[in-house]
This record gives C-alpha cells, structure tokens and sequence, in this order.
C-alpha cells in the first residue's frame, strides 16, 4: 500500500458507486449560504474583509430577525427549479449557528428567531422529497481558541514586516488552544449528526496553506477521528473533499471533489471523478445587496449542462436575505430554470458522457449527455443552426431516431455528402427555449 492509498474505510469502487447513486443521478442541488452576515449585506467574509471584531459585529447577531422565514417556500423554489438536494449553512466562518447547539450561545435560539432554524430547514426539504445536506465551517472566526491564520478578520496587517506579524500572531494566540477547539467541532458535528434524522450529504470547508500562520490542516481537524465519528453516526452520507486527508495521502478522506467558481472549460478536467461544482448567482455566497453582476440563464444552464457532460453535479447557490426571503433576482433565476428544467430534465438527471465506444465528437458545443440505461443521447444547443440544418460528423449510421426533447417533435435526418456525416433537418426557428435539446436514440 502506497502512501496515496491509504485507506480508512473498507468500501470497494462498485459499493461506493451505490452509495453515490441518488447523487450521482441529481445532479442538480441548491446551496443555501445564510447567517448574519446577511444583515451587513456585503459578502460573507465581511468580518475578514474589513478585519471586524467581535465587537464590531456583535450589532448583526443583535438585530437579527427573520421574519419572513419559511423554508417551506425555499423548498418549493428549489423543487420547480428541479434541485434534487439541498445544503444549507448550519454555521459558517463566522462561528454563528443556525442550529440549537450545547456547545455555544453564539446561535439562533439566543436571536430574535428564537428557535433552532436548522430544524425548519430539515423538516420542510424533507417534505417536498429534497434530499438534505449540512454545510459545517471549520473554520471559525468566533471561536476563542480558533487560533489566528492568515485567514482570521485579526490577522497582522499586511504592511507589517515578517517579525512584526509574528509578534501579532504570538500575542493573539498565547491563550488560544487548537486542541479545545477541536473538541467543539467535534462536539458539534456529533449533535448535527444526531439531532436531525437522518441527513445525507455533510460539506465541510474548508483545509488550506503551509503552516499553521498560513492555513489550517487535517492535524488541527482531528480530520480522520472526525470522518469516523461522522460515518459511524450517519452510515451512507455523503462528504465532500475538503478535510484535506487527500493531502495526507488518504484515498478515501472525502467522497467527492468541490471545484468552487471555476468557469464551464474548467470543468472537463474533472470527468471521470466524482465531483461537484459549487456556484453563485453573483460571485457572493452570502446576500449581498449592491452586487448586481448575475449570470444569465445561459451562463446558469451552461454550468449544469456541461457539468452533467462531464459526469459531475452543479450546486447552485442562493443567499436569503436576512428577513428570511430568497430575493427577487434568485426567485427570477430559479423561475427560468424551472422553465427549462420541466421540459428538458431527461437530458439532465441520470446522465453523464456517452462511453468512448460511439466515438462520438465531445467538442465543448455539443454538451452531449447520454443515459445509460435508456441509451439517449441529448445534444444540447448552445448555437442554433442559421437554416435549421445542423451536420453531426461521425454520427452517420449510429442513430435510429431523432426528435426535440421539450415536444417530442420528429427531426428528420439524412445521411451527408461526406458519408460519416448525419444531418437533422431542425426547424427553422429556434424553440423557445435558451437551449434546446435534441434526443438522439443510439441503434
Ligand atoms: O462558503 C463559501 C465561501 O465562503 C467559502 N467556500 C464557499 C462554499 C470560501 N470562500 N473562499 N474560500 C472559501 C477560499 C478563500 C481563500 C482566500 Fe485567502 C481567502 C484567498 C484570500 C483570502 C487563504 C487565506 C489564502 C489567503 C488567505
């Protein structure tokens, strides 16, 4: 056994593909990033950006009162965009818990909301039949024994020379203890892992750097006695990668690999893993009200359909506002994708590249999905063709029957002047949808 190999399960490739299988087949969840950053409304890490402390943002957990919370209503958006899973943020950097922990007083129950938030979440994604999943920090900028890393709102000030921000990490640290703060991470993932029935993803972030100014490693987790605990408590869930145990030589430390705010191109090279894109809307993950760069559907649909391409799943994110709403322009998003999702699911769920025997082009245009056990093959039309005549080099011969997914409307189809070459005869005016979808059945 290698040192790359090293294993803490005993779980063969086909056992965990099983495992896997309702999440492999999603391929589609919401991430919801909410806490009480949402009140100062300018990213998540505003108490890192602007080096707060815990002073400076104790006004946010003082006034927090969602009002308007009703994770009934976030299901449901969630189910007609087609999201098959959901995460939310039980707690984030900021150490702020929406859950109702033992181990802290630093949580909802103690805000205006008076109550365990995480709870609601769990039983209203239930209800609409969402798979759910909690998002846990390990990092943790509240913590008194989280020591400071360059990462931290009070890391030195980057004008310092080198020993002038050592004397700022010796003097924030000398009563800080790591150990302690492992125990509570520990604590309470033990009760997320309890508390809630049955849950079935956990998205841990997340492990960086060099050393312990610069960054944070499996050691300062207890990452392996962590993932033990958390499989014994919740057999079958799924984790994500980013406990850092592949950097320690693990095979198995995570589930899946978490590719975070890459453009679509950047996602080919992960075809073949198991892997999950995370996203946002607007580059924050938490609400932010003066941002106003949103994708566009196309941009939105480009990232699920590409990831479905590749073998791999989109989580896209949504940052309620702190009344408790998602706010209009995440309502319009899902909306639109819903739109396209009802017709074109098929080609989506359940489906990953057609195997490399068709010998079919994968040219970044085409997105082509397959579906093993139905043997489709979806084409999936970023550019529609001017006439309606599309030409599929080395498809000639390999296909019985063509027709638009959203209708089932018949498109014929004859073989080309170049013989390898098959060409549908489309209509001439584009459907009305962003990307139309073409259903080829394999012979
Ligand atoms: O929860 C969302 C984000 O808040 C969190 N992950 C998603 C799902 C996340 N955002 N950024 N990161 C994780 C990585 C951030 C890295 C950096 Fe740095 C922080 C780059 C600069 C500041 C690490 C610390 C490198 C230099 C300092």
């Amino acid at each position: 056994v290698s040192s790359q190999d090293k294993k803490i399960f005993n779980e063969t490739a086909a056992q965990k593909a099983e495992r896997l299988k309702w999440w492999t087949d999603a391929r589609f969840g919401m991430f919801i990033h909410w806490g009480i950053y949402a009140l100062p409304a300018r990213h998540e890490w505003v108490k890192h950006n602007e080096r707060l402390t815990n002073e400076q943002y104790q006004k946010y957990f003082d006034h927090f009162n969602p009002d308007e919370f009703d994770p009934k209503k976030w299901a449901k958006e969630a189910k007609q965009a087609g999201m098959q899973y959901a995460v939310l943020t039980t707690k984030h950097h900021d150490g702020f818990c929406l859950f109702d922990s033992k181990y802290t007083n630093y949580k909802a129950t103690n805000t205006k909301a008076h109550r365990d938030l995480v709870k609601e979440f769990v039983a209203a994604f239930r209800a609409e039949g969402i798979k759910v999943g909690f998002y846990y920090s390990l990092l943790d900028w509240h913590h008194p024994d989280y020591t400071v890393d360059d990462a931290h709102p009070q890391r030195p000030a980057d004008n310092l020379g080198e020993k002038e921000k050592e004397e700022v990490y010796s003097s924030f640290n000398k009563n800080r203890d790591m150990a302690r703060y492992r125990q509570y991470l520990k604590n309470q993932v033990a009760e997320l892992m309890t508390n809630y029935g049955k849950i079935d993803i956990l998205w841990l972030d997340w492990t960086w750097g060099k050393d312990a100014k610069h960054g944070k490693h499996p050691q300062d987790w207890g990452a392996v006695d962590l993932i033990k605990m958390v499989r014994k408590l919740q057999p079958g869930i799924l984790v994500n990668n980013r406990l850092g145990l592949d950097q320690d030589g693990y095979a198995d430390g995570g589930d899946f690999e978490t590719p975070e705010q890459v453009k679509p191109a950047e996602l080919l090279k992960y075809k073949g893993k198991y892997w999950e894109t995370c996203q946002t809307f607007s580059g924050s993950w938490g609400y932010y009200r003066d941002e106003h760069s949103w994708k566009n559907q196309r941009q939105l649909l480009d990232l699920l359909i590409t990831a479905a391409a590749n073998g791999g799943n989109l989580i896209l994110n949504v940052g309620p506002t702190a009344r408790g709403e998602f706010d209009y322009r995440a309502t319009h998003a899902l909306d639109s994708l819903g739109y396209w999702m009802h017709e074109h699911h098929p080609s989506i769920y359940h489906c990953t590249f057609p195997p490399d025997e068709y010998n079919l082009p994968a040219s970044m245009d085409d997105r082509l999905t397959y579906n093993p056990d139905t043997k489709k093959l979806y084409l999936h039309l970023f550019h529609y063709p001017d006439n309606g005549e599309l030409v599929l080099p080395n498809y000639n011969g390999k296909i019985s029957y063509a027709q638009l997914l959203n209708d089932d409307s018949e498109v014929p189809f004859k073989a080309g002047d170049n013989t390898t070459d098959l060409v549908l005869k489309l209509p001439k005016a584009k459907p009305p949808y962003e990307i139309p979808v073409i259903e080829l059945s394999l012979k």
